[in-house]
């Protein structure tokens, strides 16, 4: 059986002790992971101190952009074992893994090579007292070690999302990829030795969270910042863990999304756009929406329009190119999702459709899928309408005016995107831009630019990254005042 080991220091070590790796679609272990122990942590950690004083901490901007530009040939040329490694650790289909993981994985190294040759910083020219005047410009410096510790929704677009930029900034990483999904970080190691990025740069801890490699990376004292991504309870442990070091944290955190469709929208675009925004990834990407609210004189037609998308999807093997839902990442995550959707039918939901576990006659039965379902009919105070499920589903209600859209779409204690479909481009504007969110999409969802500022607002998370917003969290401005 397959071993996905550590990387430490330009080495793959094993850990302490193994764990499965499950393939979602039919339950079989695929490899056998290996556990970092507390001390490879410290190794990977020290490792990552030490090359900060080796080549790359003498190299230029203009060739750490360049060798970013040859981590993303190394993965386009390993183009398909990057999609193959997806699709087994996650269970989705290999059109989205192949459309958007792994060509992402790659442009995030583009984007940030490109952005850090041509970021400036800031300078003023500051007046004295004595008339001479003063020069202040800021220098930009790596933070030095950081911590990056990923979901497994979108495990290699997520983790590149941090580790170019961080690399970009001259830092080295030592990288905590989620348990569930161990392989594209690994397959990452092979490409930055193709790209020669030195050893110690890229480091990659596997394990789980509390008591294992990731609250042993969180606390370790000579991490200077950790950037995470993942529920918001996680989050909420991880500023715990890093309070008595004091290190700056990046935090992308959960969501519950609303889509706000006025009847002046077109309508078939809208139901592509809405199904997309609650089906992709199997409903497992943060920026899913889960509150879809839509003006009333279109309810009844936008919810028998999406009832019948969802029951046109279809949940074939994740290898199948037909194949466009794929199942939930493990059986406890199903366990969590299937609880609201009973939960959902006890807070007096209708279900419009679906609400249980499909039925296929072979081993994907074994696996984890359920229906794509949504509900009607649930009162506001509903916890299911305001708690993250992380799942295919959606509550659909209805509303009369923009002002109550608005307050309905803001009633959430999370605030990462909202999407608004209307044909009325300066509804879309004024609308948007009453979102409390990090992110607001008109008539289109998860288009994305890698440029832009990417977060969360309440419990979403804290910072931005995203652009120069990246550059500007994994690098300390150091300003210089010159007295003239
Ligand atoms: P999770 O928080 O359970 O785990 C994320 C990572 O944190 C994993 O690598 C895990 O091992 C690690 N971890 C867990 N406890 C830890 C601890 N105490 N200390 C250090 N590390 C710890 O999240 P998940 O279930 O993997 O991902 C799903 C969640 O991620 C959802 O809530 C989703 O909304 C969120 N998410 C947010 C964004 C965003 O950009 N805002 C993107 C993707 C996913
Ligand atoms: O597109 C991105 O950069 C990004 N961070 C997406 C997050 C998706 C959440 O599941």
């Amino acid at each position: 059986m397959k071993l996905i080991q550590n990387y430490i220091d330009g080495r793959f070590v094993p850990g302490k002790q193994e764990f499965d790796d499950v393939n979602p679609a039919d339950g079989k272990v695929i490899a056998r992971v290996t556990e970092a122990a507390e001390v490879q942590v410290n190794e990977a950690v020290a490792a990552a101190r030490c090359a900060l004083r080796g080549e790359w901490g003498r190299i230029g901007i203009r060739e750490r952009a360049a060798r970013l530009q040859r981590i993303a040939d190394a993965i386009e040329k390993r183009f398909d074992c990057f999609v193959q490694a997806e699709v087994a650790d996650t269970g989705k289909p290999v059109s989205l893994a192949a459309k958007l993981d792994v060509p992402r994985a790659a442009a995030n190294f583009r984007v940030f090579a490109d952005l850090v040759k041509m970021s400036g910083v800031e300078a003023f020219q500051t007046e004295t007292s004595d008339g001479t005047g003063a020069l202040n410009y800021a220098v930009r410096k790596p933070l030095g070690v950081v911590g990056v510790i990923t979901p497994w929704n979108l495990p290699l677009l997520l983790l590149t999302w941090k580790v170019a930029p961080a690399l970009a900034c001259g830092n080295a990483v030592v990288v905590k990829p989620s348990e569930e999904t161990p392989a594209t970080a690994t397959l990452l190691a092979e490409a930055m030795q193709d790209a020669g990025i030195p050893k110690g740069i890229y480091n990659v801890v596997h394990g789980f969270g509390p008591g294992s490699a990731g609250e042993f990376l969180t606390r370790h004292p000579d991490v200077n910042a950790i950037t995470f991504t993942g529920e918001s309870k996680t989050g909420a442990a991880i500023m715990k863990a890093v309070a008595p070091t004091v290190k700056p944290v990046s935090f992308e955190l959960g969501g519950k999304n609303a889509a706000i469709v006025f009847a002046d929208c077109n309508f078939e675009e809208t139901i592509n756009g809405i199904s997309d925004a609650v089906f992709l990834n199997t409903g497992q990407v943060c920026l899913c929406a889960e509150r879809v609210y839509i003006e009333r004189k279109i309810f009844g037609a936008f919810v028998e329009a999406l009832k019948q998308q969802a029951e046109s999807l279809y949940a074939g093997w994740p290898n199948d190119a037909e194949t466009n839902l794929g199942p939930l990442i493990s059986a406890q995550h199903r366990e969590k999702v299937l609880s609201y959707y009973r939960l959902a039918q006890e807070e007096g939901a209708t279900v419009v459709t679906g609400g249980g576990i499909p039925k296929f006659g072979d081993d994907r039965d074994n696996g984890f899928y359920v229906q794509p379902t949504i509900y009607t009919g649930l009162p506001e105070a509903a916890r299911c309408g305001k708690e993250e499920i992380f799942g295919p589903v959606c509550h659909i209600a209805p509303f009369d005016s923009e002002e109550e859209a608005v307050a309905l779409a803001n009633d959430t204690k999370y605030g990462l995107a909202a999407s608004i479909w209307t044909g009325n481009l300066k509804r879309g504007h004024r609308v948007a831009q009453q979102m409390s969110v990090g992110i607001t999409w008109v008539n289109c969802w998860f288009l994305r630019d890698l440029r832009t500022p990417f977060g969360g607002v309440g419990l979403s998370g804290i910072g931005r990254e995203g652009g120069m917003h990246s550059l500007n969290f994994y690098s300390e401005l150091n300003n210089i005042c010159v007295k003239l």
